[in-house]
């Protein structure tokens, strides 16, 4: 019978006879590696409704929990990143919330300003015509300021779900400008070492514009605001057939990419579990940050998952999420680039993308496995892990239906 110390050697040789240091790669797999979502741990669903699941977290602290039990699972998900209205605290204070995450032995990540679920958005936040209510959205970046320094908390998320439906509705250049004095106004309430990391997305909840719509604008916004303003990709955010890790090498070039909100999309921002689709997408991301990290760019990236969980079990379904992350990634360090550079100086393209297929096709789970093991996980299975395990058994007993986190899709 071959066990996984077999599997594992065999894979350990393989990559040496590429002049591959699998022990080097190993090491790398055990840092941290994704930020959870605290929203997707809560009952989250599509636009036309939700299914609600027994013992779904409600409150702040409920997702501290629910985050710690996956890093118990995968050890390499030690941060939550927030969202301020779902994970708003009863009186406003956070330095609870910093505490008891600590005691779970997590941190707090990215913190993700809301300008979208209340009544007064109608016509856009930072970008509405109504000045009240840029006042109002400018008070929330000031608070969620706050904050962050309560929670300790060093980028905040900003999607700017402003739009208009209609042609003529509002006046496109006056639109841009209200965005970057919104924009202006976060950035200078952040601190010195806060980075802002600004998404785009092309449609959605507006249809006809929507002021933040691709990278380009994103970047044109980050430029205009300064160093500490980056580009933040969604992978769901994008219109059909988009080359995403085009985008991706190029911001890594220009040193303009903050962040991921890594899921899986299979038409628009539907958000399902990453790697399920097209595990090819998150291999071939992954293999642009390692060339441009080999190759010495700085690039300070902030990975997150942003994902909902309509039908599955939202603490697998993230699980799951990070394990194909971790698998993209390993396939993406075991790339024989010094062949890829002989076949490419050759303009041998077949032969070229043959060694990614190459790397794309190995079993890389006796190395991730391995990584598990040393770092001495219950499992080295994070789903059989989690299945093992009593959380399941104990929210579904102690906290009752769950409530709903968010009524639309994210
Ligand atoms: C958006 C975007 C944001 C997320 C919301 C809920 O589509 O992805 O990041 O916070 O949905
Ligand atoms: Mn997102
Ligand atoms: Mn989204």
């Amino acid at each position: 019978m071959t066990t996984h110390h077999d599997r594992y050697q065999m894979l350990c040789d393989q990559l040496a006879s590429k002049n591959i240091d699998a022990e080097a790669i190993k090491e790398k797999l055990k840092a941290p590696i994704v930020e959870l979502p605290s929203w997707a741990v809560g009952n989250s669903g599509t636009r036309y409704g939700t299914f609600m699941d027994k013992g779904a977290a409600v409150t702040v602290w409920d997702r501290i929990d629910d985050c710690a039990e996956i890093q118990r699972c995968l050890g390499v998900t030690p941060v939550m990143a927030t969202h301020i209205l779902w994970d708003k605290t009863d009186d406003g204070n956070y330095l609870p919330v910093k505490e008891y995450a600590a005691q779970k032995g997590m941190r707090l990540g990215t913190l993700h300003p809301n300008t979208f679920s209340g009544q007064e958005f109608r016509y856009g936040s930072m970008c509405s015509p109504i000045e009240a209510v840029r006042e109002q959205t400018k008070e929330h970046f000031a608070d969620c300021v706050r904050v962050a320094r309560e929670l300790d908390c060093k980028t905040i998320g900003m999607w700017v779900a402003d739009g208009t439906n209609y042609p003529g509705q509002d006046d496109l250049r006056a639109r841009k400008h209200r965005l970057y004095e919104g924009l202006k106004y976060l950035y200078d309430c952040m601190d010195e070492d806060m980075t802002m990391l600004l998404e785009y997305k092309p449609f959605e909840p507006f249809y006809y514009t929507t002021d933040v719509n691709d990278w380009g604008m994103s970047n044109l916004m980050c430029n205009k605001l300064g160093e500490r303003a980056k580009v933040l990709v969604d992978l769901g955010h994008h219109v059909a057939g988009v080359n995403i890790e085009h985008i991706i090498a190029t911001l890594l070039d220009e040193q303009r990419l903050g962040g991921f909100h890594f899921n899986n999309r299979r038409y628009a921002d539907d958000d399902l579990i990453l790697g399920t689709v097209n595990p090819m997408e998150i291999f071939l991301i992954y293999k642009e940050i390692v060339d441009s990290q080999l190759a010495g760019v700085p690039n300070n990236i902030c990975y997150m998952l942003d994902q909902s969980h309509n039908i599955e079990n939202s603490l697998e379904g993230i699980i799951y999420s990070v394990m194909n992350i971790q698998t993209a990634y390993a396939k993406s360090l075991i790339i024989d680039r010094q062949a890829l550079a002989g076949f490419q100086a050759e303009n041998d393209t077949i032969m070229s993308n043959k060694v990614l297929m190459e790397a794309f096709e190995t079993d890389v789970q006796p190395l991730i496995e391995q990584a598990r093991l040393e770092m001495g996980l219950a499992h080295v299975n994070p789903l059989l892990n989690y299945r093992a395990g009593g959380h399941q058994k104990h929210i579904e007993e102690t906290r009752g239906t769950g409530a709903l986190t968010l009524g639309g899709g994210c």
